[in-house]
């Protein structure tokens, strides 16, 4: 089965590598974005985010007219969907986006044409696409999961996306792909598409379990922070150093504890899980605890910060860093923007935060008393209170010796002194 022409509806940060990647093999691509100035800025040849490499691999793919931006679904012989799928107050997963991307490609969908939904989902929501592509196109035949081998005029799998910020282009390109069809020849039609980009394994499965298989990584690596971050929270009051105690227990060699830090964030990790933990709430206590012991860091950080000498005269406090890991300029979930909340709860000391990778303050941290964003040197200069919570690589100090005389927390364990 060929693929000539390929649409990709959500353009952010898997959808945009991905729709660029395939440009860049010679398919063609149209991408189709809800918002105007993505569509906008993509047909300029430039991307609305930031990623190594990204603008490059855009910016040629649009310039030889192998990728165009939409705003709305166009007819392709493959359809990716890559919008996003978060959580809703109740903790339970909201579709709304997969179920709105879903409905928009139906009116273009032809027999033969493939479906693939690579956004993190829970547990059925592939087999539920199914049910709103029937809906939509009851002259269509699509592919049922409780009965595999009827036959279907579309083919639809899961195939999720498992591509870690910071080195998206590389890993779209050399990581192992699960996918999981939803009739029998639906594993097999999609890696045919993903071929001609993946050089790593492609491993066939159902829908089913290739859900659950993208849940569990996120949530493997959840529990293991979660302990990591545990540890910490016992041997910071005996005055241990948790990074000693971690470093040394991984020389063994069946032992391998993630790092602790100021907590999980983005839009993977401190997600995912809950959507394991909304299939099935009585059976799922630890990835539930891991969550929230997660979840805490960032108080427990507050109050370490709260203790500091300085910080108890009333001086200024700097926190270095609001996205939610190095790098990058992705702040959703930010461990960082959590600290700063918990702390502005607890004092009214300045607050000087430096982040370069934003131009202004999210709506959460502008909206407060005395929070300014600052450059990297006047947030050193600035106050005797200093708080490392993202070890960009602009945080690396070049003359340790400005701390000299500074209360100082490194949560992420970046500066040797
Ligand atoms: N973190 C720690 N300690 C660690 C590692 C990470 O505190 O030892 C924190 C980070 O600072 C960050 C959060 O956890 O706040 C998550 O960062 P991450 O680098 O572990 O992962 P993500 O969320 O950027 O990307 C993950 C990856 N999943 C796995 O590694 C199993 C990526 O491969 C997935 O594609 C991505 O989720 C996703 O989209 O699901």
């Amino acid at each position: 089965m060929a693929f000539n022409h390929v649409c990709v509806v959500g353009l952010g940060y898997v959808g945009l590598p991905t729709a660029a990647v395939l440009a860049s093999r010679g398919i063609r691509v149209s991408g189709v974005d809800v918002n105007p100035k993505t569509v906008e800025s993509i047909n300029a040849g430039k991307p609305h985010i930031i990623e190594p490499d990204l603008d490059m691999v855009v910016h040629g793919a649009v310039a030889k007219g192998q990728l165009t931006a939409h705003a709305h679904a166009v007819s392709a012989d493959a359809f990716i969907i890559a919008v996003p799928t978060p959580f809703d107050h109740a903790l339970k997963p909201d579709l709304s986006y997969l179920e709105a991307a879903t409905r928009s490609i139906a009116k273009v969908l032809k027999k033969g044409d493939l479906v693939v939904v690579e956004s993190t989902v829970p547990v059925g929501a592939t087999k539920q696409t199914a049910a709103w592509l029937t809906e939509e196109r009851p002259d269509l035949r699509f592919p049922d999961a409780d009965n595999p081998s009827a036959p279907h005029d579309v083919c639809i799998a899961h195939s999720p996306e498992r591509v870690l910020p910071g080195r998206v282009l590389l890993e779209l390109v050399r990581n192992d792909r699960v996918i999981g069809g939803l009739g029998d020849d639906c594993a097999h039609c999609t890696a045919t598409l993903y071929a001609t980009v993946v050089e790593g394994e492609m491993h066939l499965t159902n829908a089913a379990t290739a859900e659950l298989v993208k849940l569990s990584e996120n949530a493997f690596r959840d529990v293991n922070i979660a302990f990591a971050n545990e540890l910490a929270n016992v041997a910071e009051p005996l005055g241990i150093d948790v990074r000693e105690v971690v470093k040394l227990a991984n020389h063994h060699p069946r032992v391998n504890i993630l790092n602790p830090g100021p907590g999980v964030g983005g839009h993977c990790i401190a997600v995912d899980p809950w959507f394991i933990a909304a299939t099935a709430p009585e059976r799922t206590p630890l990835i539930q605890t891991a969550r929230r012991v997660n979840d805490a860091r960032p108080g427990t950080i507050a109050d370490q910060i709260v203790a500091l000498a300085s910080v108890q005269a009333g001086g200024a406090v700097s926190c270095l860093g609001l996205s939610y890991k190095a790098d990058i300029d992705d702040l959703r979930e930010s461990p960082s923007i959590h600290v700063v909340l918990e702390l502005r709860r607890r004092i009214s000391n300045p607050i000087l935060i430096a982040e370069p990778h934003v131009d202004a303050l999210p709506e959460s941290l502008a909206q407060l008393q005395d929070v300014r964003l600052v450059s990297f040197e006047e947030a050193l200069s600035g106050a005797n209170a200093i708080v490392l919570l993202t070890d960009h690589k602009a945080f690396a100090l070049k003359d340790p010796t400005v701390l000299g005389g500074k209360d100082v927390i490194d949560t992420r364990g970046a500066w040797n002194f």
